[in-house]
């Protein structure tokens, strides 16, 4: 099979493609079809019916015709018939997950992904083992986001409150673009990851190390690991350059200034920044840190607090 994208479909990975690309193409040809049809007949009928001499007269009034009428009504009433049981074939399927799947919790946030695994592992990029029904749950943590994997053709919006699923069977091993594609602010154009579909072995592997990633790190590695992982890159720098948030360059220990006076930045504020972003807002920026209680473990505040504390 050639898996490569077409002039108008993108590259196939997964067993929807056997749906959504027979239909996809089926609706392509029927409104070709049609277009022709109707650009045709306007052409011949323009060059047939054109009124050649000032004096030349209509043809008598014609009020109806019950077989073309019945004809134009029922051709289309079939066709969009046959179309929507087919829709509505493919849609079900692709709604409900089958029996022996594997899930994974999915959260959105501005403008990052992370990936939760019943084990623990959490992962900025969605790791998936070829050939196995994966059932993503998912939700977001601030605004509406949309989660789409266009290989795969299948795509959910993610919304605060509320968890939607989906799943899909991967058909091949691969590193495959997810995209957000709801605009959800200043850098949705960069709310990017992938899906990187491996072998069962490899899969159990990567699993193993992800579930436990501050294994044989030092806390500040493994802060360097969650800037990453929980999507602070996002927002913050560490290299000093100014972005949605504060760089982490040289925090630590300096006088900031913030709408509530100046604070010293020491373990306790750094806490708080990540607990309750709100508390206090650096001067200069906008609010829009979402926080981070019940997501971050004491261990991995820690650690993030140490990561930056290394950052001078
Ligand atoms: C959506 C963007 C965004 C994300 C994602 C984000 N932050 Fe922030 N963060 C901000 C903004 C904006 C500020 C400054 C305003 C404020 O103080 O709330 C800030 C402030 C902070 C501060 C205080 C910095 C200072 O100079 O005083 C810390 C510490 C911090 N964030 C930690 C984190 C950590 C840790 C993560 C990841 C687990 C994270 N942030 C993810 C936007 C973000
Ligand atoms: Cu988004």
């Amino acid at each position: 099979m050639d898996n490569s994208k077409t002039f108008w479909l993108p590259e196939k990975a997964s067993t929807f493609v056997d749906i959504v690309d027979p239909a996809f193409d089926l609706f392509l040809w029927i409104s070709i079809f049609f277009f022709g049809l109707i650009i045709i007949l306007v052409t011949v009928f323009t060059v047939k019916y054109l009124r050649r001499r000032p004096n030349q007269l209509a043809t008598a009034q014609i009020t109806h015709n019950l077989t073309l009428e019945l004809g134009w009504t029922i051709i289309p009433l079939i066709i969009v018939m046959g179309l929507f049981f087919l829709g509505m074939k493919g849609f079900l399927h692709m709604r409900v997950a089958p029996s022996g799947y594997m899930q994974v919790n999915v959260k959105a946030q501005k403008w990052s992904w992370s990936f939760e695994y019943p084990s623990g592992a959490v992962n900025d990029t969605l790791v998936v083992p070829v050939n196995t029904p994966v059932k993503l749950a998912m939700t977001s943590r601030d605004v509406l986001h949309s989660f789409y994997i266009a290989a795969f053709r299948t795509k959910a919006d993610v919304v605060p409150n509320r968890w939607h699923a989906l799943w899909f069977q991967a058909t091949r091993t691969g590193i495959f673009p997810v995209q957000c594609t709801q605009y959800c602010g200043t850098n949705h154009s960069y709310m990017l990851t992938a899906v990187k579909v491996v072998e069962p072995e490899a899969y159990q592997e990567w699993l193993a190390t992800a579930s436990d990633p501050g294994k044989g790190k030092t806390p500040a590695e493994f802060g360097a690991i969650l800037y990453q992982k929980r999507g602070c890159n996002a927002c913050h720098t560490i290299d000093g350059s100014k972005a949605v948030g504060p760089s982490w360059k040289g925090i630590f220990g300096k006088q900031e200034t913030t709408n509530v006076g100046m604070v010293s930045v020491d373990e306790a504020y750094l806490h708080e920044s990540m607990m309750t972003p709100t508390a206090k807002v650096v001067t200069g920026f906008q609010p829009v840190m979402p926080t981070f209680q019940g997501v971050l473990s004491d261990r991995e505040v820690a650690a993030l607090v140490e990561f930056i504390k290394t950052l001078k």
